[in-house]
């Protein structure tokens, strides 16, 4: 595979969604059919189902190691339908969350082993790691002060501080290790100033 793929991550109200697409834009100027913006969990329609049940299905408790099945369920398709293909076909895939999220939430958040999520990673993924990784940094405060008038939380949305700063620690600790690939970008700032940061990462890889 030759094209590049690109992830987008932090907390809730990070700024990933504004972010990605500014990226999208810069990186079409180029090339506009060199890019595609997908998002976990989703992607495909199958993904799109997952996702509503992830965020969505509030009558009945769902545990942690169900979530890790259905991001994973939903992980393959997507891999197997969008992500893999356009790799082949040398474009760039800008990925609003991927695996990182699983162990920032499912592990750090929920607590499921990190042995296990690194298994299906392996088994679903096999080689396939994202190229470069912005990590939106912000502090918990700051992110759920961004979302606070939305109308009706989904179910990560009502989580308390407590499990947003567990998933933020899991964020910083696997920027920690995998230093090469993950770029924390301080997502306190104003828009502007993370646009510019982004675009000076994807400049100094020649992306842009
Ligand atoms: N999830 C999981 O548990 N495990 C997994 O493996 C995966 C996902 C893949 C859905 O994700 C949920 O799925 C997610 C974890 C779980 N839930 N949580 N948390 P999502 O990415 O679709 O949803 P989200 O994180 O809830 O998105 P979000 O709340 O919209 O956050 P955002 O995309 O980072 O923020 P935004 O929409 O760009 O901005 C939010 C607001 O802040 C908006 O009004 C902006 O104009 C404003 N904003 C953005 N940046 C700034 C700055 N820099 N300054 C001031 N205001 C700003």
């Amino acid at each position: 595979m030759t094209g590049v793929f690109i992830t987008f991550e932090g907390i809730e109200g990070a700024g990933k969604s504004t972010q990605i697409q500014n990226a999208y834009e810069i990186l079409s100027v180029k090339n506009p059919d060199n890019v595609i913006l997908t998002r976990e969990p989703g992607g495909t329609e199958a993904g799109e189902a997952i996702r509503n049940i992830m965020l969505y299905a509030t009558r009945h408790k769902i545990d942690g190691i169900t979530e890790l099945f259905l991001l994973f369920a939903g992980r393959c398709q997507h891999i197997r339908d969008v992500i893999r293909p356009a790799l082949s076909a040398d474009k760039i895939v800008l990925c609003d969350r991927f695996t990182d999220a699983t162990f920032a939430y499912q592990g750090g958040g929920r607590g499921v082993d990190i042995r296990l999520i690194s298994q299906l990673q392996d088994m679903v993924q096999g080689e396939l790691r994202p190229d470069l990784t912005f990590l939106l940094d912000t502090p918990v405060e700051v992110g759920l002060e961004r979302i606070k008038g939305r109308k009706e939380p989904d179910r990560f949305e009502a989580e308390t501080v407590k499990f947003f700063k567990r998933v933020r620690n899991a964020y910083l600790d696997l920027a920690g290790r995998f230093p090469e690939r993950v770029r924390v970008i301080n997502a306190a700032q104003g828009i502007e100033e993370v646009k510019g940061e982004i675009h000076a990462v994807l400049l100094s890889r020649g992306l842009c």
